[in-house]
This record gives structure tokens, sequence and C-alpha cells, in this order.
């Protein structure tokens, strides 16, 4: 493992270089560092640059720009992990999204690209979805398990506004919901009627897994 490419990885997000990230990111993958090592150098920089945020040390279109730097870098992890993937069977059909309201998109996709290096076949609605796109969604395609994420405490409850706009479209039963993202606890998971939470996306596929096998 090359310790400074990832050490200049993470410096180049707190940069805002989203050039420079996404060659890092590949010089680091093409050096044989494990796709989650990569991920891990990305999320941990991400969170410096939000905890900056939240003590009033930086400003939002510095946030933006490093949030930028790291999504620029996302699709090279996020394809070597589909390579590593290889060409197992499905362990499941899942549709995630990040709920209306809400644009917050790494920790989402993330988890997506774990679940598709894990075996899972991922449709992946983006950011700001609408319920009814959720249970449009759910209604064609038939999926195993909905996932589910929320960043802001104002747009957590569209999470329950899912799970009931599914239950009213009779399409609730047999269908495993799993919520996650930082306005998300065990608690209110449980108080809306998912089915699991996760704090963490790794976690968030060992349940996953859980639920379709157990
Ligand atoms: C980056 C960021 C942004 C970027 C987002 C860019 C993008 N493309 O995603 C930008 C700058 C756009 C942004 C905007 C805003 N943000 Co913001 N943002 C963040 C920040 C710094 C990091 C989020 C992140 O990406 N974390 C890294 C990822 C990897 O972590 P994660 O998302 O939590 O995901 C992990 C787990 O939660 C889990 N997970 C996530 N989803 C799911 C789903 C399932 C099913 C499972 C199982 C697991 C799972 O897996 C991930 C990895 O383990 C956080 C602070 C923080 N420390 O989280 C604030 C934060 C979330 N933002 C916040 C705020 C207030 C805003 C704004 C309102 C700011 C403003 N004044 O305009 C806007 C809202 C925009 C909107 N409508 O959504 C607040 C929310 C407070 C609250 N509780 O409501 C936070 C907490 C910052 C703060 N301390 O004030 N933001």
């Amino acid at each position: 493992m090359d310790d400074q490419t990832l050490a200049d990885l993470a410096k180049a997000v707190k940069e805002y270089d989203g050039d420079g990230a996404a060659a890092l990111a590949g010089r680091a993958l093409d050096a044989g560092t494990d796709p989650k090592a990569v991920l891990d150098v990305l999320t941990d920089a991400i969170r410096e640059v939000g905890d900056a945020f939240g003590a009033g040390e930086l400003f939002l279109p510095e946030l933006v720009s490093a949030a930028e730097a790291t999504q620029q870098a996302m699709p090279i992890v996020e394809a070597a992990f589909k390579a590593s993937g290889g060409t197992r069977s499905s362990a499941g059909k899942v549709v995630a999204g990040t709920v209306a309201g809400d644009i917050h998109n790494i920790g989402k996709t993330i988890f997506c690209t774990l679940l598709t290096a894990d075996g899972f076949e991922v449709i992946d609605l983006g950011i700001d979805v609408p319920v009814a796109r959720f249970v449009d969604t759910v209604r064609e395609l038939q999926p195993d398990l909905v996932a589910m994420s929320a960043l802001l405490t104002i747009t957590a409850q569209e999470q329950k506004r899912v799970i009931v706009a599914l239950g009213e479209a009779g399409l609730r039963a047999g269908l495993k919901v799993i919520v996650g993202g930082g306005a998300i606890s065990q608690p209110f998971a449980d108080s809306i009627g998912a089915d699991g939470y996760s704090p963490t996306a790794p976690g968030g596929v060992t349940l996953a897994r859980e639920l379709l096998t157990g």
C-alpha cells in the first residue's frame, strides 16, 4: 500500500482539487491498494472538511468544493469495486436513493457501491427522490429491498412518507426497507416502521444480506 498517495489523496480533497483526487485515487488503485482503503480515505477527508464547516472554520462554498472533489474521485473507486465483484449471481435487487429535499449524495453512493461489490443488483435513483418515484420504481421493478438515505433532520420524515406510501400502494408485503444517513438513528428507524438501520455503509450491506437471507 502506498501511504504517500493516500495522504496526497486526502490532501487533494481538503484542497478542493477534484482532478488531483481522481488522478490520485486512480494511482492508488493501480498500485494495488484495496478500493475499500481508498474509499475510507475519501470518507475521512470529507468528514474532516465537514467538521471544520460545522465548527465555523470553513464556509459553504469550501464544503461544496471539497464534496465535488470527493465526487470526482468516486467513479474511479466504484469501477474498481465493480471489477472486483466479478460476475457473481445477484444477492438481491435493491432500489436506493436519498429522499426528497435532500441532495447529500456521497454516503448513499458509497453504500450503493459496496452493495454492488457484494453482489447485489442496485438501482440508484440518485438524490432528492420524491416519494412517488420510490413507489413507482418498486411497482415496476419489484425489488427485494428499498434503501433510503437522509442527512438532514428535516428530510428524515420523508423516509416515513415513503414507507407509508408503499403500504398504501399494497407494495410493502415481502419488501424490506432499510434506512441510513447522518440524520437517522435506530429509535427513529423503529418509529417509522423500517426493517433495519445501520450507521455505516458496510454495516448496511451486512444488514441487507441478513434481511434477505434470514
Ligand atoms: C458534504 C456535505 C454537504 C454537501 C453535499 C454534497 C454531495 N454531493 O453529497 C453540500 C455542500 C451540498 C451540503 C449541503 C447542505 N448541507 Co450538508 N453536509 C455535508 C457533510 C460535511 C458531509 C456529508 C457526507 O458526505 N459525509 C460523508 C459520508 C460518507 O457520510 P454519510 O453521508 O453520513 O454516510 C455514511 C453513513 O451515514 C451511511 N449511510 C448513508 N446513507 C445510508 C443509507 C443506508 C440505507 C445505510 C444503511 C447507510 C447509509 O453510509 C455512509 C458511509 O458509512 C455533512 C457533515 C457530516 N459530518 O456528515 C453536512 C451536513 C449533513 N449538512 C448539513 C446542512 C445543514 C446542509 C445544508 C442545509 C447547508 C446550507 N446551509 O445550505 C445543505 C442542504 C442541502 C440539501 N437540501 O440537501 C448538516 C445537517 C444538519 C441536520 N442534522 O439537519 C450537516 C450535518 C453539517 C452540520 N454539522 O451542520 N452538505
